[in-house]
């Protein structure tokens, strides 16, 4: 292909995101702060890599003025992280404040501002406080919606008047997914009614959370982070075509439509019903979701996910799970990303892009995470230190691209934003996959390096052009 350039519109976000727990380390955590994440990486050392974990993380806590400057040395408009529910609370009950960790989000917030960031903060990114999952199982009881409604509270409380950018959630649907629906991860335990509940009961969270902010009439926008898997069929076939749709029924729409539109899909709860899946839910948790709908997604972009109509049949004595309407299909050919598994097709983001032109009444929408984990990346280390990482110069290229044309098409794409800022720690696997801008080198003491592609992104914001 012969070089394209195309312009970065002024207000389109270039940012990059991260997360509390994947980032801040456990200095300054105090007894009964365990999130659900720390209580799993305390049980199952596999989840480490090479002894390094969350406990330590990214020392961001203690270092983040110096991240700080290198968000501002890479150019970021925009910063994204969580604040750790679990650690923001002494008491989840009564919401009382943990001081020392809240004064350092103030002083976050002003080493930000003062480097021209801008925050965009979400109140849950995995980090449910492990004891609510202990003592009422987690976002399967109500009550957890109204202990959320409290954090978030404080939460606006000290933070409303200087952060613009709001977010609910980010990925909703991943932790009950691994561990309800799929049963892969602690506590696992299928139960698609207890999936569907913490589902239903994120999306009432979401819609409360939304009035509460309006309510107080804070000058921002609240939104949620969603994961929509674009999800292709293996053929044009109607048997291919119907297991795409009710994969998307199942895993995107579930909170895409909620969020967006107000309403669950009539389909999902005609399927929900047939299967007998016993989950609660009244007439006013509806009516809420209907009246308090975010302003705008972020959506998380990685890779398509194709489908294929099943080729066995359920068993009705087993418990029903959506995969009885879909397979896994493995296009040939695929370009890989062989350190995660997933799939590369920068086309995922012209087709969610078209959706949410044509679905969902040209919602606003930003990429809130799209980037490439890579295990040890040390190896492409030059002479001089530097991580030359030109397979993430062309990963972000290809994929800004396709937001830049839907956003030249008129699709209402706010920003890109790339996973992640720095290396970080994954829930799945600790430190083995690499996807900063920045390089944490945990052999010298969690030393901060920028790679090529971070002198790259800095050149995206100063010429405000993609070139590919
Ligand atoms: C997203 C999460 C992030 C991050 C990223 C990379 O789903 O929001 O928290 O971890 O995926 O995935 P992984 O860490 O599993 O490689």
């Amino acid at each position: 292909m012969s070089k394209v350039t195309i312009d970065i519109p002024p207000d389109f976000i270039l940012g990059a995101a991260a997360s509390a727990w994947q980032t801040e380390g456990w200095h300054g955590k105090k007894a009964g702060q365990d999130s659900y994440l720390d209580a799993w990486y305390q049980q199952d050392r596999h989840v480490w890599h090479n002894g390094y974990g969350p406990a330590v993380a990214t020392d961001f806590i203690n270092r983040y003025r110096e991240d700080v400057a290198l968000m501002k040395a890479c150019g970021l408009t925009h910063y994204r992280t969580s604040i750790n529910w679990s650690r923001f609370l002494l008491d989840y009950e009564t919401a009382q404040v943990d001081e020392e960790y809240a004064s350092y989000y103030d002083s976050l917030l002003d080493e930000m501002a003062a480097n021209g960031i801008e925050p965009m903060l979400c109140l849950e990114h995995y980090e449910l406080p492990a004891i609510l999952l202990e003592k009422y199982g987690g976002w399967g009881a109500k009550k957890v919606v109204d202990l959320f409604v409290r954090y978030a509270e404080q939460v606006f409380a000290r933070y409303a008047h200087r952060v613009k950018r709001w977010f609910v959630f980010n990925e909703p649907i991943v932790v009950q997914t691994r561990v309800y629906l799929d049963a892969l991860r602690w506590p696992g335990q299928q139960s698609t009614a207890t999936w569907m509940q913490w589902n239903h009961h994120k999306n009432l969270a979401t819609a409360r959370v939304v009035a509460l902010f309006r309510a107080g009439g804070w000058a921002g926008t609240i939104g949620t982070i969603l994961n929509p898997e674009v999800t292709w069929p293996r053929s044009s076939a109607p048997h291919d075509r119907k297991a795409a749709e009710m994969y998307d029924l199942f895993y995107n729409r579930v909170f895409l439509d909620p969020a967006i539109k107000g309403e669950y899909p009539p389909a999902l709860l005609q399927l929900l019903a047939q299967h007998q899946i016993a989950w609660q839910y009244s007439e006013e948790d509806l009516a809420l979701i209907a009246a308090h709908r975010v302003d705008e997604v972020g959506l998380n972009l990685y890779y398509p996910h194709r489908v294929k109509a099943p080729s066995r049949a359920w068993h009705a004595d087993t418990p029903f799970h959506p995969a009885y309407y879909y397979e896994p299909f493995e296009l040939p050919g695929r370009r890989m990303n062989p350190s995660r598994g997933w799939e590369i097709e920068p086309r995922i983001v012209a087709d969610i892009a078209r959706r949410m032109r044509d679905e969902y009444g040209n919602f606003p929408w930003f990429i809130a995470e799209n980037g490439m984990g890579i295990e040890n990346e040390a190896r492409f280390r030059d002479a001089d230190g530097e991580i030359q990482d030109d397979y993430r110069i062309a990963f972000i290229a290809e994929h800004l691209y396709q937001a830049l044309l839907a956003r030249q098409a008129g699709s209402n794409c706010q920003g890109y934003m790339l996973w992640a800022f720095t290396d970080n720690v994954s829930p799945m696997n600790a430190f083995k996959n690499r996807y900063g801008l920045i390089e944490i080198d945990l052999e010298h003491q969690r030393q901060r390096r920028m790679k090529k592609s971070a002198h790259w992104f800095r050149q995206l914001r100063v010429s405000r052009q993609l070139t590919l």
